[in-house]
C-alpha cells in the first residue's frame, strides 16, 4: 500500500511569514503547492514541499512570540510547574523565539537556541545565554561538551518546523541527561481536525503532529510519553512530557485517554482526512461568500492579527487588498508591509480600531478572548467580527 496519501490541496502559496516591502509588491513572489499528506505507516500528517530552514528562519524572522499576553501567561504557568515539579539545574529551550519562555527563569541555568538572529538578540540583550544556531547533532555536541547534560529540554512551535525529525531527536539524546525530562508543546492535531482550522498548515508547519504519530517517531529514539496536557493555545495544542524508556517515571493517565480520544475520531485512518478535505472545501466557499455578503453592501473590511496562519486562508480563498483594506498588527517587524501573496498592508496597531471600520477580519483567531477584551469599544459601537473556525461565520 501507498504509504503517505496525499488529502488536502491548498493551492498555490508563498511563504507565510514572508512580507512584503513596498518595492516588492509588484514583483513575482516565490509560490510552492501546499498540498497535504497522511502517511498511513506512521501516522504522520505532513506537508508534501518543504524548504531550507535557511529560507524559511533567518535574520528577517517576523514573529515573536512575546506579543499576546495569552502567551506570557501560558510561558509563565508552565515555568511556575516546571521549578515546582522538576526543580531542574539547567534548562535548554529549542526556539527560544524572544525569551519570552526563558525570561521565567535564573540567567544562570538557561539556555536558549534560536536560529533567527534578529529575534535572538532580543534575549541575549537581556543577559541570557542565547545561541543563534540551528538546532541539530552538531550543535548538540557542542552543548553537551560545554554545559554537560541537560535535566530540561522544552521545544514549543518549533519541532513540528524542522524537517529532519531523525537529526532532531538524536540531537535531543545526546543533551538529555537519564532522568530527563523533555517538554514539546506543537498544535494538536486532533483539535486542528475538530475546528477545521486548515490554516495550521503553511510552509513553517512542516508536521502537524498527533499523540499517535509522535509515539510512534519517539519509539525510535528510545523515548516516550508519559503525561499529555490538552491546552488552548494557538486553538488547541498539546503539552507532551517525554522521558527515556529506561526511566521508570510512571505513564499518566492522561496518555490513555488521549489515545483513546484520537483513535475514537478516527486519526488512524485515511477516510477520516478526505472527510476533513471535504469540510475544508465548503469552509471556504462559505468564508468566500461572507466577504462578498459584506462588500455587496459596502461595508469596510479590515484584518486584525497579520498571521503565518491568515497566510494560507487568504491565498487559498483568494481575498486579497480589494476586500481587505489593510490589517492590524502589534509586530514592528511587520508593519508598512504587505502580506504574502495578497499584498494587504500591515498598519500599526494604536491602540484601537478606526470608527470607519464595519467588519474585522480575525487573522489571530487563537487570541480570540484577549482580542475581544481589548476591543470592547468596536463591539459596542456595533463592530463586527469575521472568523472562519469552526465555520466560517460573522460574530
Ligand atoms: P500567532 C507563528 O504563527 C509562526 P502565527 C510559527 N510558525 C508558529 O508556529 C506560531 O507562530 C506559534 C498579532 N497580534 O501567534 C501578533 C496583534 O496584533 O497567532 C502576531 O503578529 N494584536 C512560529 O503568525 C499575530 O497577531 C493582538 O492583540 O500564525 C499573532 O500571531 C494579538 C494577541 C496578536 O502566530
Amino acid at each position: 500500500m501507498k504509504k503517505k496519501i496525499e488529502f488536502l490541496d491548498l493551492g498555490q502559496q508563498p511563504l507565510a511569514n514572508y512580507y512584503l516591502d513596498k518595492n516588492q509588491i509588484n514583483k513575482k513572489e516565490r509560490k510552492y503547492r501546499l498540498i497535504i499528506c497522511f502517511d498511513n505507516n506512521n501516522k504522520l500528517v505532513s506537508i508534501k514541499k518543504t524548504f531550507s530552514s535557511k529560507m524559511m528562519f533567518n535574520n528577517k524572522y517576523p514573529y515573536r512570540s512575546s506579543m499576546s499576553k495569552t502567551m506570557k501567561r501560558s510561558f509563565k504557568n508552565l515555568a511556575v510547574q516546571i521549578k515546582k515539579k522538576i526543580n531542574p539545574k539547567k534548562i535548554l529551550e529549542i526556539g527560544s523565539n524572544d525569551g519570552s519562555f526563558l525570561k521565567n527563569f535564573n540567567k544562570n541555568i538557561s539556555i536558549g537556541i534560536e536560529p533567527c538572529a534578529n529575534v535572538e538578540k532580543i534575549t541575549k540583550k537581556q543577559k541570557f545565554n542565547t545561541i543563534p544556531k540551528y538546532w541539530n547533532s552538531k550543535l548538540a555536541k557542542i552543548i553537551e561538551k560545554k554545559y554537560g547534560k541537560i535535566d530540561l529540554i522544552y521545544s514549543a512551535n518549533t519541532i513540528s518546523h524542522i524537517k529532519d525529525l531523525n537529526d532532531v531527536f538524536k540531537s535531543i539524546k545526546i543533551v538529555l541527561s537519564d532522568n530527563g525530562t523533555l517538554i514539546l508543546e506543537d498544535p494538536s492535531l486532533l483539535e486542528c481536525l475538530k475546528r477545521n482550522t486548515y490554516d495550521q498548515f503553511y510552509n513553517e508547519h512542516i508536521y502537524v503532529f498527533s499523540y499517535l504519530s509522535l509515539k510512534n517517531i519517539l519509539k525510535k529514539y528510545n523515548l516516550e510519553i508519559y503525561k499529555i496536557e490538552n491546552l488552548n493555545i494557538h486553538g488547541g495544542s498539546n503539552r507532551y512530557f517525554i522521558k527515556k524508556i529506561n526511566n521508570k517515571k510512571k505513564i499518566e493517565k492522561s496518555v490513555r485517554s488521549q489515545q483513546i480520544k484520537e483513535k475514537k475520531y478516527g486519526l488512524d485512518k485515511k477516510i477520516t482526512y478526505f472527510k476533513f478535505k471535504k469540510r475544508v472545501e465548503n469552509s471556504r466557499k462559505k468564508l468566500i461568500s461572507i466577504f462578498k455578503f459584506c462588500k455587496d453592501k459596502n461595508k469596510k473590511i479590515i484584518g486584525y492579527g497579520a498571521t503565518a496562519k491568515a497566510t494560507t486562508i487568504l491565498n487559498y480563498c483568494k481575498i486579497d487588498n480589494k476586500t481587505i483594506d489593510y490589517f492590524l498588527d502589534t509586530t514592528k517587524d511587520k508593519q508598512n508591509k504587505y502580506t504574502p501573496g495578497t499584498k494587504i498592508k500591515v498598519e500599526k496597531y494604536k491602540g484601537f480600531i478606526n470608527k470607519d471600520v464595519d467588519y474585522v477580519f480575525l487573522g489571530a483567531w487563537n487570541f480570540k478572548e484577549e482580542i475581544f477584551k481589548k476591543e470592547k469599544k468596536f463591539i459596542k459601537r456595533g463592530g463586527k467580527f469575521i472568523i472562519h473556525t469552526p465555520n466560517p461565520k460573522i460574530i
